[in-house]
């Protein structure tokens, strides 16, 4: 049986490359996946259970950028005939298989945000993608702006992420990053106008995306790419995305948040109560005190604080 690996999609359209010959197809779906029959096991499964609680006996899926499917060649039509199971999936852009998520933020225009980065870290954490952090822009700011950024950062490298300074203009910090591509599927992502296409150009030279240009000059910031696509780089795959304005996080409940913060929950265990302390208003609280003697960054645990609020409110919508 045939195998391809989906790199493109344009609607029903599909571009394949066959895993062995890495000969290049464009094929369709046929319409039976529309609907498919799924056992509880089975990897399509899970997302839905856990967002709609029900067991689903057959639900809508069709082939992703990402997907390794099988296929079969009638005439001069290509068909996808079955999709392999897939070890993640992002709704946000719409890829699966994905195995890391590079983070970008800017150093000016949008401005550096600490609450996007501890945004970002809880959502990815909550889906088991482990995040690659770029600065971008180093060039548009001064040595102390820049000094502040890495100061605030070096916290999050003793947590194990590890952080790239870049000028994506003038290709500065980019060759350092090419490792760490090399066979996986890697996602920007980050806030519109941050240069996530302009990073892909720098590592790519000939790809030549379109990158804003007057937009933000004129502070609209329009999403200048579109659609999704993976681009084969040093044995691996990137996606770039449009960036967003607003992400919001897929808990329902604030005493989830303590759980996707590895800081807090190595700290959980000396607090008074435990692994059942939520660090808000409890006494003994380790986090706290941790905030207190300046070894978590209070801009952290406000974050923090500020998220279970978001929570809470979110919560209230439903
Ligand atoms: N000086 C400087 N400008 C940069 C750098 N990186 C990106 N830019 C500029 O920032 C603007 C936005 O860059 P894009 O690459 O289009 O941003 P994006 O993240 O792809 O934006 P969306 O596609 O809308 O999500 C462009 O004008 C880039 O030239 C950098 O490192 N230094
Ligand atoms: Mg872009």
């Amino acid at each position: 049986m045939k195998t391809g690996f989906i790199i493109k999609q344009i609607s029903n359209q599909y571009t394949l490359k066959d895993i062995d010959t890495e000969t290049i197809l464009i094929a369709q779906a046929r319409g039976k996946f529309r609907y498919m029959k799924l056992d509880e096991s089975s990897s399509f499964n899970k997302n839905v259970t856990a967002r709609t609680k029900k067991e689903p006996k057959t639900i809508m899926v069709s082939p992703k950028v990402g997907d390794y499917v099988n296929y079969e060649i009638d005439g001069d039509q290509v068909w996808i005939t079955n999709i392999k199971p897939r070890k993640s999936e992002l709704e946000r852009p719409d890829v699966v298989n994905v195995d890391q998520v590079l983070l970008v933020f800017s150093c000016v225009r949008p401005d550096f945000s600490f609450y996007l980065l501890d945004k970002f870290l809880v959502i990815l954490n909550q889906q088991h993608l482990p995040p690659v952090i770029v600065v971008s822009k180093i060039d548009l700011v001064d040595d102390a702006t820049l000094k502040n950024i890495q100061e605030g950062m070096a916290y999050y490298e003793t947590l194990g992420y590890e952080v790239y300074y870049v000028n994506s203009k003038q290709r500065i910090g980019i060759d350092v990053l090419a490792h760490i591509f090399k066979h996986k599927i890697t996602v920007l992502a980050g806030q519109t106008g941050v240069g996530k296409s302009t990073l892909l150009n720098a590592l790519m030279p000939k790809l030549n995306l379109k990158t804003q240009e007057i937009s933000f000059a004129l502070g609209r910031g329009k999403h200048t790419t579109r659609h999704t696509e993976l681009y084969l780089y040093n044995e691996g795959y990137i996606v770039d995305t449009p960036g967003f304005s607003k992400i919001t996080f897929n808990l329902y409940y604030p005493d989830q948040l303590r759980l996707l913060y590895p800081d807090f929950i190595k700290l959980s265990a000396t607090c008074r109560f435990n692994h059942r302390c939520i660090h808000l208003h409890e006494p003994g609280c380790a986090v706290k005190e941790a905030v207190e003697n300046g070894e978590i960054p209070i801009s952290r645990y406000e974050n923090y604080c500020a998220f279970i609020e978001e929570i809470k409110q979110q919560k209230l919508k439903f």
